[in-house]
């Protein structure tokens, strides 16, 4: 039993902490961190908070007041181009009596009109108009209060926090120029799906994290996607041998490219030491090696930017806590999570083409979105039965092997996340468990 004076916020720490207490390295974790609405509300406070987010792409707001939200942590973040072309963020609060100011996940506003007695926000944010308003009262200082929001290659990531950290822009200086030839500023969405997964957000990222799933798991991912992703030359299984054999051919002929055309390709990982944990790299596609497609060829006609060779394979940016993202020639697909409640997850998945592409001529979005609306299904089952099997009390966190090792990269970063917010050393000694 937690102790019942001080603050909840010290009664819901000291709970998580001991729960991560004995969990055993190298393992899943114990069933209550997935279940535990004391630990949900730690893990919201704690993590999604303060940790800086993918909210979605320039490409969702291509024009003055267009506007997306983001609802996470019991927070509605209002993402808006300006009038000046600037990107900003905003609570999506009215700052009269609190009113939700917008309430579509996504539309396009001269101004920003609040519904219930239209005070009226310019799209940088300040109050423009108050019906009936003592001139007393200072406008100046009933802006919307904003949010910290900052761009990597076209991907949009805000924080919650008063004074984020300034771990986004340590990545953002690594991974740019892997992004940047995909020119998100150029392109528009073509699909926006959102699924609700009946299971708690880690084992969301969980399973992303590792493809052990992926050969019987996924079979139209696994037409072009390797499934001795995450493996080690020396841990590839003999029956997945040729798949391997083909992966390396094909990375070597993807490196050649990249180096001839002068984009980056190599892996930077740091998934489990920063607030940002982060992995990077551009990996070949098998068959054609162009797309998510059948036989690997192209989706799109017409190509990201200004690139010319469709065959670069997939450039993938995981960011921790909810975060992946392929970037090929033809579209870039992003993935972002978004706790509910300790068993519900909100996974939205975005398609993104050259904004000159033609829907019908170019691309047809049945076709362009197959793949990974038949993988989501696939993921959201599995993600279902282990949220209902991690609920059993017979559950006994079982061992992850080598193919699991960046969902052992993924716990282990939230492990040291919660410790460092927290406050408090692990009892093992290191920072990450
Ligand atoms: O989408 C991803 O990045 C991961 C990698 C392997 C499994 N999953 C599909
Ligand atoms: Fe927004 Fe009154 S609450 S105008
Ligand atoms: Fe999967």
């Amino acid at each position: 039993m937690t102790e019942l004076l001080g603050d909840p916020a010290t009664v819901r720490r000291t709970s998580i902490l001991d729960h991560l207490d004995r969990r055993t390295p190298g393992h899943s974790l114990p069933g209550v961190l997935y279940t535990d609405p004391e630990v949900f509300a730690s893990e919201i406070e704690l993590l999604w908070r303060r940790r800086w987010l993918f909210v979605g792409t320039v490409a969702e707001v291509p024009e003055p007041g267009d506007y997306l939200t983001f609802d996470v942590a019991g927070s509605s973040v209002l993402v808006i181009r300006d009038d000046d072309e600037q990107v900003r963020a905003f609570h999506n609060v009215c700052r009269h009596r609190g009113s939700r100011l917008v309430t579509a996940g996504q539309g396009s506003v001269g101004n920003l009109v609040c519904g219930y007695h239209s005070w009226t926000y310019a799209t940088d944010g300040s109050l423009r108009y108050a019906p009936q308003l003592s001139p007393s009262i200072d406008t100046t200082c009933l802006g919307l209060r904003p949010v910290a929001l900052r761009e990597v290659g076209g991907l949009l990531y805000c924080s919650l926090a008063d004074s984020p950290d300034d771990d986004l822009d340590a990545v953002a200086a690594q991974v740019r120029d892997y992004l940047t030839p995909h020119r998100l500023d150029r392109a528009k969405v073509a699909a926006q799906v959102d699924l609700v997964e009946e299971g708690n957000w880690k084992l969301v990222m969980e399973n992303n994290r590792e493809c052990y799933h992926c050969e019987g798991g996924h079979p139209e991912l696994t037409c072009t996607f390797f499934p001795t992703w995450g493996l080690r030359e020396d841990q590839v299984p003999e029956r997945l041998r040729g798949d391997h054999d083909r992966y390396l051919l094909a990375e070597a002929d993807l490196a050649r490219r990249c180096d001839e055309l002068g984009i980056p390709h190599r892996l930077l990982e740091d998934l489990v030491g920063r607030p940002l944990g982060f992995r990077i790299q551009r990996e070949p596609l098998d068959g054609a090696g162009e797309s998510f497609s059948p036989d690997g060829s192209r989706l799109v006609g017409r190509l990201l930017g200004d690139l010319a060779d469709p065959r670069l394979g997939r450039c993938t940016f995981h960011t921790q806590p909810n975060a992946w993202i392929h970037l090929l020639a033809d579209h870039v697909v992003t993935f972002s999570v978004t706790p509910i409640s300790p068993d519900r997850t909100l996974v939205r998945s975005t398609w993104l083409v050259s904004a000159d592409a033609v829907e019908g001529v170019d691309y047809d979005v049945e076709s362009l979105t197959a793949v990974w609306r038949a993988t989501n299904a696939q993921d959201a089952v599995f993600v279902r039965n282990t949220q209902l099997g991690v609920a059993d009390p017979a559950y006994v966190p079982g061992p992850y092997n080598e193919a699991e090792r960046q969902v052992d990269d993924f716990v282990r970063w939230y492990e040291a996340q919660i410790r460092s917010e927290a406050r408090i050393p692990s009892p093992r000694g290191g920072s990450d468990g």
